[in-house]
């Protein structure tokens, strides 16, 4: 199949989640052609079924907002065109699944016919896409999208639950290729934390959603009971202000700021807990990717997450903003190495049910009914 992948190409799961799933297509044999501002953080280009191409936004005087979903529509048409794609799969709704109507009608005029497949991640519903502002152009194209799917139960029920929809939408959940999330040659622990200290990771966009507070407040709580290190991975608005946190808490020496990176298993490798303590999460791709290193999650109950947390054996949930439960459940699992062991081992257990070998072919044949519905 040639396959158009549409997302945003920065470190949001939503980008990684296209990414890699683009590459698991090309490497079973897909022509995958990537359209979007910049080249994706996770995309390795050295395969020949792999093709990027950029989406360039002139600017001029007159706009006081560049127009990127007309520049994007365009470039898709001339990919399309050119490259005779089969099948157009949009991640995100805004402005993708939007910009992917606008093509699939530009080219309906050229005779060309166009399956839409919009995958769904989650602040696309529930924070931004619901607003007024936006909700009608998202009901719109959601609806005018051959195939939709949602990377979670949790955001099915949202996406009924906020907009008019007219069409059935499949759950795809998020996955993990086992052979890439796997410990590297070094695992260099002994970098950052003495051997009698805990490791305790976070890894995110730093954004409100996240709670980065909370991070921190549940980290300080579990350093007054045990020796124990903080990496936090990422960068966003809250970084600032976590960082005066730490240092309002006297923390410095225990807290580590790695900013964004691309290799995050360094990071988990050695990990003993990984926080999220998100207002929202659709999925959670932070925590499975986390747990695909054997990392138990202490988490927030909210969105997707219990459906990938599983309470008292990958990790333990709790209301939103609870720091304090969030701290004792982190000291449990911290505290003795055999309840340490127990979770990580059901971590990894769990991590292996999202292998991306079982997802590909839910999306393989999402294309394939996308395909037929436009015939
Ligand atoms: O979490 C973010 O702010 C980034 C956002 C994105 O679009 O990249 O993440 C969303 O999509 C991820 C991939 O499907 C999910 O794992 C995240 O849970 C989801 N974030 C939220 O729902 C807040």
């Amino acid at each position: 199949m040639k396959i158009g992948i549409v997302c945003y190409p920065t470190f949001g799961g939503s980008g990684v989640v296209a990414t890699e799933l683009g590459l698991a297509m090309s490497r079973k044999g897909h022509e995958v052609h990537f359209v979007t501002y910049s080249q994706p953080v996770r995309l390795d280009l050295l395969s020949p079924n792999v093709h990027f191409h950029e989406v360039h936004v002139p600017d001029y005087a007159l706009f006081h907002y560049q127009p990127y979903e007309l520049a994007l529509s365009s470039r898709l048409v001339n990919v399309i065109k050119t490259y005779g794609i089969d099948v157009l799969h949009v991640h995100y709704a805004i402005p993708h699944a939007y910009a992917a109507y606008m093509t699939k009608k530009m080219l309906e005029d050229m005779g060309i016919k166009l399956p839409i497949v919009t995958t769904l991640h989650g602040t696309d519903i529930t924070l931004v896409g619901s607003h007024p502002f936006y909700k009608a152009a998202v009901t719109f194209s959601i609806n005018q999208s051959d195939v939709v799917t949602t990377v979670s139960e949790s955001l099915k029920r949202d996406t009924e639950k906020l907009f008019n929809i007219q069409k059935d939408i499949q759950v795809i959940p998020n996955f993990i290729d086992p052979k890439t999330h796997v410990n590297p040659l070094k695992c260099e622990r002994h970098v950052l934390a003495e051997p009698h200290e805990r490791i305790v990771s976070h890894i995110s966009n730093f954004r409100p959603v996240k709670r980065i507070a909370d991070v921190i407040e549940v980290f300080k709580k579990i350093r007054d009971r045990l020796p124990a290190k903080l990496i936090m991975v990422g960068d966003g608005p809250e970084k600032e202000a976590a960082e005066m946190q730490v240092a309002t808490y006297g923390l410095m020496n225990d807290v580590v700021f790695l900013g964004n990176s691309r290799e995050i298993n360094q990071v988990l490798c050695y990990s003993d807990l990984f926080l999220l303590p998100s207002e929202a999460e659709s999925f959670g791709l932070a925590a499975l990717e986390a747990m695909a290193f054997g990392v138990p999650v202490v988490s927030s109950d909210t969105g997707g997450l219990p459906e990938l947390n599983l309470h008292g054996k990958t990790g333990f949930l709790s209301q939103v903003g609870d720091v304090n439960l969030m701290a004792e459940q982190s000291i449990q699992i911290l505290l003795e190495d055999d309840t340490l062991e127990n979770f990580k081992k059901n971590a990894k257990t769990q991590a292996l049910r999202y292998d991306i070998d079982g997802i590909m072919p839910l999306y393989e044949a999402a294309y394939e009914k996308a395909i037929q519905r436009v015939q």
